[in-house]
């Protein structure tokens, strides 16, 4: 098994149990390691459902999801979960600690690390000036911290386990733009092996992707780099102007 994290999607369609539509249609696209691939789309376009296939939260009703050259189906769930980090959309904390919150995932973790990962995701200096540090305790929920601060919790809990894929789902959202632009230089500079997948909402978070897929009714209708885009694709320059 190649220890690569390259993500491809193959013919891909995705209906629902129970549904009558599919929410997915002939999705294809390779994202490649080492390169940041971003799917930008309206609301209920498809986009958390199309990166819940890749941890097999959801299987494909037809097509082949893989990664690193395997078949997410013939690949062990376990393994292919280590390789994964996958912050959702709505994240969650849980009754605990900073640091026990942050381990959820490799326990093993040193307090290093957790302050490496916290300096990517923009959160050690709130976490520095917490009373006690990493030990500061978390109410189930994350409801002592904010949104902006859980958001980066949970995005350094996923760099932690140092993954091969690394999936944001609409991640940025509650950072201001200038902690946004400052967070994405970081994984630029510090996360350079991964396979990164960032669904944004924020066109400024996504300019600088080495490409871009535009999802519209569970399609993807265009794809291409920022520039590119905005030359060839009514459909970004509308969200662009939006
Ligand atoms: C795409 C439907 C949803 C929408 C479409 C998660 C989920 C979604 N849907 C279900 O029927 N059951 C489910 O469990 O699928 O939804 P999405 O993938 O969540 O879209 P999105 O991520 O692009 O939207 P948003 O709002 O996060 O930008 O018809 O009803
Ligand atoms: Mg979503």
């Amino acid at each position: 098994v190649p220890r690569t994290g390259e993500v491809v999607f193959d013919k891909v369609t995705f209906t629902y149990p129970g549904a009558e539509q599919p929410v997915l249609a002939d999705i294809s696209f390779t994202a490649r390691r080492g390169t940041t691939t971003a799917i930008i789309g309206s609301t209920g376009a498809g986009k958390t459902t199309l990166i819940s296939l890749i941890p097999r939260l959801h299987d494909a009703t037809s097509g082949t999801v893989s990664v690193g050259g395997v078949d997410v189906r013939e690949a062990q769930l376990e393994s292919l979960w280590a390789r994964i980090g996958l912050v959702p959309q709505r994240p969650y904390l849980f009754a605990g600690t900073v640091g026990s919150n942050l381990r959820y995932g490799r326990e093993e973790a040193t307090d290093e690390e957790l302050w490496d990962a916290l300096a990517i995701a923009q959160g050690e200096d709130f976490v520095r000036a917490m009373p006690e540090t990493l030990d500061s305790p978390i109410a189930q929920g994350g409801t002592t911290v904010s949104g902006g601060q859980r958001q980066r919790l949970s995005i350094a809990r996923a760099l932690v386990r140092q993954p091969d894929v690394l999936i944001f789902d609409d991640s940025f959202s509650a950072l201001d733009t200038a902690t946004d632009a400052r967070l994405r230089a970081a994984l630029d500079r510090e996360v350079t092996d991964a396979t990164v997948i960032v669904v944004a909402q924020r066109v400024s978070s996504i300019v600088d992707a080495d490409q871009i897929l535009v999802m519209e009714d569970g399609r993807i209708v265009d794809r291409g780099t920022h520039s590119e885009l905005l030359q060839t694709s009514p459909t970004y320059q509308e969200i662009v102007s939006t």
